[in-house]
This record gives C-alpha cells, sequence and structure tokens, in this order.
C-alpha cells in the first residue's frame, strides 16, 4: 500500500502548515464509480501532497472490475485519498476520495463522518458505474453536485439529457470537469461549495 505522505519523516514543509487566518474547514468528499478519476481529482487539486492508498490491481479483480474504457489502469484505491485546498485566507477544504470498487464501499461510513457535501464524479463512457453511488447518497441525504470527467471519446451530453440519464432532480448541479486540471477540479469544489451555500440559504420548510 503506498501512504506516499508518511515517507520519510522530516515534518511538515512550512507549505503544508495551515495559515494562521484559516478560521473554517470544510470536509466534502469525491465519489464515483470504478476508474472516474477520483484519486486524480484529489491529487491534481491539492496543495499538499496527497495521501493516496493505491493498490495494484492483481488477477483477483479479473472479471470483477470492469476495465471497458480504463484499460490502461493498473492500481486502484483501497482506502482513501486524502488532499486539501485553501479556498480562501479562511475557509480549507479537506478532500476525501473514496474507493470506486463496490468491494471497498463499506467504507464509506468512516469517510462521510463530518461530511458537508460530496462531488459524484462520473465518465460518460460508463454513467452505469456511477448509479449506485448516487442512490447511496440520496439515501445518506448528503448534498452533491455532479461532475462529468472529460476522457478520450467521452460523449458530451448536454445537460439536461445528463439528468435525464442519471434520474437527477433539477436542483442538482452538473458541470464538466478534467481531473487532471487543477483549476478544473478546483471549478467543481467551487460548484459545490456555491450549492452548499445556496441550500444553507433556503429557509427550512
Ligand atoms: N483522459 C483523462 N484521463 C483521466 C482523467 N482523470 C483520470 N484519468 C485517468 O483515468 C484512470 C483512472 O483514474 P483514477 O484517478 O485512478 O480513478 P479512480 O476513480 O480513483 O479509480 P478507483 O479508485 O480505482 O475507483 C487513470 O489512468 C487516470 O490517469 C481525465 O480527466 N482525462
Ligand atoms: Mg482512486
Amino acid at each position: 500500500m503506498d501512504f506516499r505522505s508518511s515517507e520519510p519523516v522530516v515534518g511538515p514543509s512550512s507549505a503544508d502548515l495551515l495559515p494562521a487566518s484559516a478560521a473554517m474547514a470544510v470536509k466534502v468528499v469525491i465519489v464515483g464509480g470504478f476508474g472516474v478519476g477520483k484519486t486524480t481529482l484529489v491529487g491534481s487539486v491539492s496543495e499538499i501532497r496527497p495521501l493516496t492508498t493505491e493498490e495494484t490491481m492483481t488477477q483477483a479483480g479479473a472479471g470483477v472490475d470492469d476495465l471497458a474504457g480504463v484499460e490502461r489502469k493498473t492500481s486502484t484505491t483501497v482506502a482513501m485519498d486524502f488532499g486539501r485546498i485553501s479556498i480562501s485566507d479562511e475557509l480549507v477544504l479537506y478532500v476525501f476520495g473514496t474507493p470506486g470498487q463496490e468491494r471497498f464501499w463499506f467504507l464509506w461510513n468512516g469517510l462521510f463522518e463530518g461530511a458537508l457535501g460530496a462531488v459524484v464524479l462520473v465518465d460518460t463512457r460508463r454513467l452505469e458505474v456511477s448509479f449506485e453511488v448516487i442512490g447511496r447518497l440520496e439515501d445518506r441525504g448528503v448534498p452533491f453536485v455532479v461532475a462529468a470527467n472529460t476522457f478520450p471519446q467521452s460523449p458530451s451530453y448536454p445537460t439536461e439529457e445528463l439528468r435525464a440519464a442519471l434520474d437527477l432532480p433539477p436542483e442538482v448541479p452538473i458541470v464538466t470537469c478534467d481531473a487532471r486540471t487543477r483549476e478544473s477540479s478546483r471549478d467543481v469544489l467551487m460548484a459545490l461549495m456555491r450549492y452548499l451555500y445556496d441550500l444553507s440559504a433556503q429557509p427550512v420548510p
């Protein structure tokens, strides 16, 4: 298992320390089916060296993990990803990535503790791998936005078509992104923060 951030213990670099002005921390979770780019997003957006728990995929996953569309994938998240991004001097996001493989979904309980919201990352070539994830989020009552990650040959659907295909209510924001790009991943998190803000500003029924 690759706990990269715990390599030689020399103490945090000054860039890793939170600014003294940081007054609020928000936990968000990145979910989605197998291989949709969750670890990539956490890694691209994090201002600290991300923690990853990647394991090499083995023959044991043959027939269980559907590699269609991600044939070159050689590793998978077995516990979580973790990164951090400062949105402003005061606001810091702690970003947790979940494992995509169903056999590790029991870890969701811990990962969602204290989380204010989630991003559902989808691959438009394989929307079906995220259906169950969305259902589980809805069951938990966790607010979420959907981000369509752009892979080669990803069909580009109009937002409303994507909404219908994923059976999402009209208020759930849908954005597109390239999880490999810091700015794009940051925009996804900003969309989630805006949505959470709007929800909090709504009168309680
Ligand atoms: N072209 C393209 N490739 C991407 C993008 N995001 C991720 N990838 C590639 O897709 C593969 C899967 O990415 P991961 O970040 O490991 O996906 P994951 O959702 O964390 O996968 P699991 O943890 O196994 O469920 C990797 O080979 C990435 O390099 C993207 O935006 N565009
Ligand atoms: Mg991963």
